[in-house]
C-alpha cells in the first residue's frame, strides 16, 4: 500500500497524462495497473478487472502471449533496429507487408508508422501526393465526419470532428470538411434507421458538391465509429457513400485502426459493410498493442500511381521497426492460428451480442447494439422519445465508475458505455461481463432517480 501511495505521489508530480485534467486526476488518484493475463488487469492494491476494452481498443489477443515476447525479445537480440530509408530494409518489416497484401487482397503495399495518428498524417500527405501526379493539384481538401476520431496529431486530429480537441491548438487545418456522422439514436430525429442513413451518406455528396469535386481528394471515415460512442451506421449508409465517392471521383479512406483485424468478425471492418476503400489505415490490432506499430496499406491502383511517381518525402525514423512488425506477425500468428477473427464472427461474438442486446430491457438503457466485438448501450431517461439526460456525461460517467467498483472496465463516450473486450473472452468471462455492466447499471439508474433525472 505504501508502494501505491508513493507510485501515485510520484505520478501526479511528474506524469502528464493523455485527454486527462491533471488537476482533478490528480486529487482522484490514477489506478496503477502491474500485471495483466488472458482478459484480466492486476492493480498494485491487488484489486483484479475484467479489461472489456482491451486496453485502448487493441489487445485483441489478450494479454500474456509468451509467442509475442519471445519474437520481439529474438529479434531484439538479431537487429534491434535498422532504418528503411536509403535502400534499406529488415526481414519482419518484409515479411509483414506481404502478410498484410494477403490480408487485404487488392492492396499490395503498406506504408509503416508508429500510431494510427501518424497512419493518418500519412495520409494526407499521400493523398495529396498522389493527386499531384495525376496532374490535379487542386484535388486537396477533405471531407470527414463530426465526432469521427483520426487522432492526436495535427492531422488526426483536424480529419477527426472532435470538438473539444479542435477548440484546443487551431485546429482544424484548412481544406478540411465535417459532415453529419450516421448515428441514428443520438440525430435519426424521425427517420428510420435506413431512411437516415441515406440521410447522412448524402450530407457527404452535398459537402462534395459544394466544395466542388475537383478540389476534393477523399473521403475518410471509420467503419464503425469508436471514440465517437461505437456508431454502427445504418446498412444503407456505406454502399451509398462508396456509390457517391466512386461517381465524383473521390478517394476512400477507410480508418480501420479500430475495426482492422477481426474487430467486427471481418479482417477488416469494410469487408463488414461490404465496401472497398483506396486506402486503410491500420494500428492498435495490429501488434495488439504489445509494441506500437501502424499504417496505410494503399490499393493496388493507389500503389501504381505512387510506385511510378519519385521520391515520395516521408518517414519516420521507426518506420518498419523489426521488434514491432515481430511483435506484429507474432500477433497475427496468433490470430490466425487460434481462428480468433473466426470466433468473433461466429462464436464468442453472436453469444456476447445476445446477452449486450438483452440489456435493452434495463430501464437505463435505449438501445443496445454490438457487431462482432465491439458494442454499446445508449442510456436515456426516456426510452420512446431517445431524450437525453440533462447533463452529458454525468450518469455515462457514474455508471463507468460503479463498473469499475465491481471490477469491470468499461468507456464512457457523454452517456453511451461502450464494449469491445479481447477476441480470447471465454462464454463465462461474457456472462461475467454482462453480470457486472448490468450491476452498474442498476447503480447508474438509483443515481439518476436520486437527482429527479428519471
Ligand atoms: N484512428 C482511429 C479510428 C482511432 O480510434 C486513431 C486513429 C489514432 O491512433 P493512435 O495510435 O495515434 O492513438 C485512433 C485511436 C478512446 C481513444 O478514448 C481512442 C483512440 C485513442 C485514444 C483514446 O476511445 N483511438
Amino acid at each position: 500500500m505504501t508502494n501505491a501511495i508513493s507510485l501515485r505521489a510520484r505520478d501526479a508530480k511528474h506524469h502528464l497524462h493523455p485527454f486527462s485534467d491533471m488537476a482533478a486526476l490528480n486529487a482522484e488518484g490514477t489506478r496503477i495497473i502491474t500485471r495483466a493475463q488472458g482478459v484480466w488487469l492486476h492493480d498494485v492494491e491487488g484489486r483484479t478487472f475484467l479489461d472489456a476494452f482491451s486496453g485502448l481498443w487493441n489487445v485483441a489477443v489478450g494479454y500474456g502471449r509468451h509467442e509475442i515476447a519471445d519474437a520481439v525479445h529474438a529479434q531484439m537480440l538479431e537487429l534491434p533496429y535498422y532504418n528503411n530509408f536509403f535502400k534499406s530494409t529488415n526481414i519482419p518489416a518484409i515479411e509483414l507487408a506481404e502478410l498484410l497484401s494477403e490480408l487485404a487482397p487488392g492492396f499490395k503495399r503498406t506504408f509503416f508508422t508508429n500510431s494510427g495518428s501518424e497512419g493518418n498524417d500519412t495520409v494526407i500527405r499521400m493523398v495529396r501526393h498522389y493527386w499531384q501526379l495525376q496532374g490535379k493539384p487542386q484535388k486537396s481538401q477533405f471531407i470527414a465526419r463530426h465526432n469521427g476520431y483520426h487522432g492526436s496529431s495535427v492531422g488526426g486530429a483536424s480529419l477527426g470532428g472532435m470538438a473539444p480537441m479542435h477548440r484546443q491548438g487551431g485546429l482544424p487545418i484548412p481544406g478540411i470538411h465535417h459532415v453529419a456522422q450516421p448515428w441514428w439514436w443520438g440525430e435519426g430525429g424521425d427517420k428510420s434507421p435506413e431512411e437516415f442513413g441515406l440521410w447522412a451518406a448524402r450530407e457527404v455528396a452535398n459537402a462534395i458538391d459544394r466544395v466542388g469535386a475537383e478540389n476534393v481528394a477523399a473521403f475518410i471515415g471509420e467503419p464503425v465509429q469508436g471514440a465517437g460512442g461505437v456508431i454502427i451506421p445504418p446498412s444503407t449508409y456505406w454502399p451509398e457513400v462508396e456509390k457517391i465517392c466512386r461517381e465524383r471521383d473521390v478517394l476512400i479512406v477507410s480508418d480501420e485502426v479500430i475495426c482492422g483485424f477481426g474487430r467486427l468478425g471481418t479482417w477488416f471492418g469494410c469487408q463488414h459493410f461490404g465496401f472497398t476503400p483506396d486506402l486503410m489505415t491500420i494500428a492498435k490490432g495490429l501488434t495488439s498493442g504489445y509494441l506500437p506499430m501502424g499504417g496505410v496499406m494503399v490499393s493496388d491502383a493507389f500503389a501504381d500511381v505512387l510506385e511510378a511517381g519519385g521520391d515520395f518525402n516521408h518517414g519516420y525514423t521507426t518506420s518498419g521497426h523489426p521488434a514491432c512488425a515481430a511483435a506484429a506477425l507474432a500477433n497475427l500468428a496468433i490470430m490466425r492460428r487460434e481462428n480468433l477473427v473466426e470466433r468473433v464472427r461466429d462464436v464468442i461474438g453472436p453469444y456476447l451480442a445476445a446477452r449486450w442486446r438483452a440489456l435493452a430491457d434495463h430501464p437505463l438503457v435505449g438501445e443496445a447494439r454490438m457487431v462482432g466485438l465491439i458494442g454499446a448501450l445508449e442510456l436515456t431517461p426516456d426510452k420512446a422519445t431517445r431524450a437525453k439526460f440533462p447533463k452529458s456525461g454525468e450518469i455515462g460517467t457514474f455508471c463507468r465508475d460503479a463498473a469499475y467498483r465491481a471490477g469491470l472496465v468499461l468507456r464512457a463516450t457523454g452517456d453511451c458505455m461502450l464494449v469491445a473486450p479481447p477476441f480470447v473472452l471465454s462464454e463465462e468471462e461474457a456472462d461475467t461481463l454482462v453480470a457486472r455492466t448490468k450491476h452498474a447499471l442498476d447503480a447508474a439508474l438509483l443515481e439518476a432517480r436520486a437527482r429527479g433525472w428519471m
